[in-house]
């Protein structure tokens, strides 16, 4: 195990300068202060990915429920284990609302996480927690479009490790970004914060 929050930190603050940037941009194409349609319409999008039991999967199947998207790679030592089970927390405190609101695991890493590895890993999670990898051109997409960071880095041995945008982002029954979600806060404040989407 090896910490690297200063990673994550100037991960979180290259996302926030990008979103400032893009916001900047559509204000001044616009002239108008962005709202809540124009501001986030930039952030996510379709996708078409296949879940941790093979099954294709696209935005689609969340249609109709909140949900929250992470993007990792089930090789992280810290960052992507520490975060999953925090979410699990946030499953069980949601009680039977959980089954109304989606969270959704994207591999940055689609060359060893294959649909096998996954299902083996999601299995430490709470079961709402929905894995998926895919073809990599679809996971690239998919990256792009969440406006996810996401590099390989190697280590001695032929070994490497991914450097990886640390956002949950939470997106609206629509599927429209809402805003970057906040896992720092205790599993109520959470819990109250996905129910206002329902
Ligand atoms: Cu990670």
């Amino acid at each position: 195990m090896r910490a690297k929050p200063s990673r994550v930190v100037l991960l979180l603050a290259a996302f926030v300068a990008g979103l400032g940037l893009c916001l900047g941009a559509i204000f001044v194409a616009t002239g108008l202060a962005p709202g809540p349609v124009a501001g986030t319409a930039a952030i996510g999008g379709p996708f078409h990915l296949v879940d941790q039991n093979g099954k294709p999967f696209t935005d689609r199947d969340m249609q109709g429920k909140p949900y929250l998207v992470f993007f990792g790679y089930t090789h992280c030592p810290d960052v992507c284990p520490t975060t999953l089970f925090e979410m699990s927390q946030l499953f069980r405190k949601l009680g039977p609302q959980a089954d109304r609101i989606g969270a959704l695991f994207i591999t940055v890493d689609p060359a060893r996480d294959t649909t096998a590895v996954l299902k083996e890993y999601m299995t430490s999670f709470d079961p709402h927690l929905r894995g998926l990898t895919g073809d990599p051109k679809a996971v690239d997409a998919a990256i792009r479009d969440y406006r996810v960071y996401a590099k390989k880095v190697p280590l001695e041995g032929g070994n490497y490790e991914m450097d990886h945008t640390a956002i949950v982002y939470l997106m609206d029954k629509d599927g429209h970004f809402v805003a970057p979600f906040d896992m720092r806060r205790s599993a109520d404040a959470e819990a109250a914060q996905l129910q206002k989407y329902l």
